[in-house]
């Protein structure tokens, strides 16, 4: 029997607006617990990565770039303890992915990060300066050197986005610049899901990967608790497509599901698509 971990980080300090701290609790109220346990898996749930409540902290302003590298080696460091497991990580803002996938990789590692946007700012580019617009370039050794020396843990050409349509100037010329491979929802549109799906699989033939699901991602429509939406999204057979296809491959060893926010949402919505996305990304079959 497979055993699934599940870690929680309830911060929203990365974000421009308040409220993915809640994403955690919104996730497992969708019964993601007891339905990766229905689908046979073993399932525990490791609770919450300790982060700073940002009340505490609102005496100055952002970007909190030393309270989020602290939750996110936290994070980083509970995960390099585990073995033998599947972990799933709860967020929260789209920034703990510096700690989960520097947290799971051993070796190199393929990312495929499923999102509406790049993530793929660095302070000099992002017209924010939000933290969660930028931590798949941390990943990828760009940004401050403050992220990058505790976070740096892929190579930019071992890494597949998919579903992006908002990109700013800076991120376009370093996306380019580093050779990552970019299926915008122009090429959705145009391929096919299950192309893009298989195509990932072969550029990424023989790394283990870890897949970063950021709401996002789904059309507005299906997925309202979000914090950026973006017109023109995932429907929701493209994403549950997607899943199934990497899930298929039996070679995803590790997932993050971020950027619900419940104070946006519509009761719970965007939670339970996301918590149906994890179980076809875990295994579960029409058929
Ligand atoms: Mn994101």
């Amino acid at each position: 029997m497979e055993r699934v971990a599940v870690l929680g980080l309830p911060m929203d300090l990365g974000a421009g607006r308040r409220g993915v701290d809640m994403g955690p609790s919104a996730l497992r109220y969708a019964r993601l617990l007891e339905e990766l346990e229905a689908l046979g898996l073993a399932v525990e749930d490791l609770g919450d990565v300790r982060v700073p409540l940002a009340e505490t902290l609102r005496k100055r302003k952002g970007p909190y770039l030393e309270e989020i590298r602290q939750a996110a080696l936290e994070l980083r460091d509970r995960l390099r303890g585990l073995e033998g497991v599947f972990p799933i990580v709860l967020g929260g803002d789209h920034s703990l992915s510096m700690g989960s996938v520097s947290g799971v990789a051993r070796g190199r590692i393929g990312v495929i990060w499923v999102d509406a946007h790049a993530d793929f700012n660095t302070p000099e580019t992002s017209p924010s300066g939000n933290i969660h617009g930028m931590p798949l370039a941390v990943l990828c050794g760009l940004g401050h050197p403050r992220l990058t020396e505790a976070f740096q843990a892929v190579d930019p050409k071992d890494v597949v986005l998919i579903g992006v349509r908002s990109l700013d100037p800076g991120e376009k010329r370093l996306l380019k610049e580093m050779g990552v491979r970019v299926y915008t929802m122009h090429e959705v549109d145009r391929l096919g899901m299950a192309r893009i799906a298989e195509e990932t699989l072969a550029y990424l033939e023989g790394l283990p990967l870890h897949v970063s699901l950021d709401a996002d991602v789904l059309d507005p429509a299906l997925a309202p608790g979000v914090g950026t939406p973006v017109p023109g999204g995932l429907t929701y057979r493209e994403a549950h497509l997607l899943m199934e296809v990497l899930a298929h491959s039996g070679r995803v060893q590790s997932l993050d599901l971020v950027e619900v926010n419940p104070i946006l949402d519509e009761k719970n919505r965007t939670a339970e698509m996301m918590v149906g996305l994890a179980l076809s990304l875990l295994g579960k079959r029409i058929l």
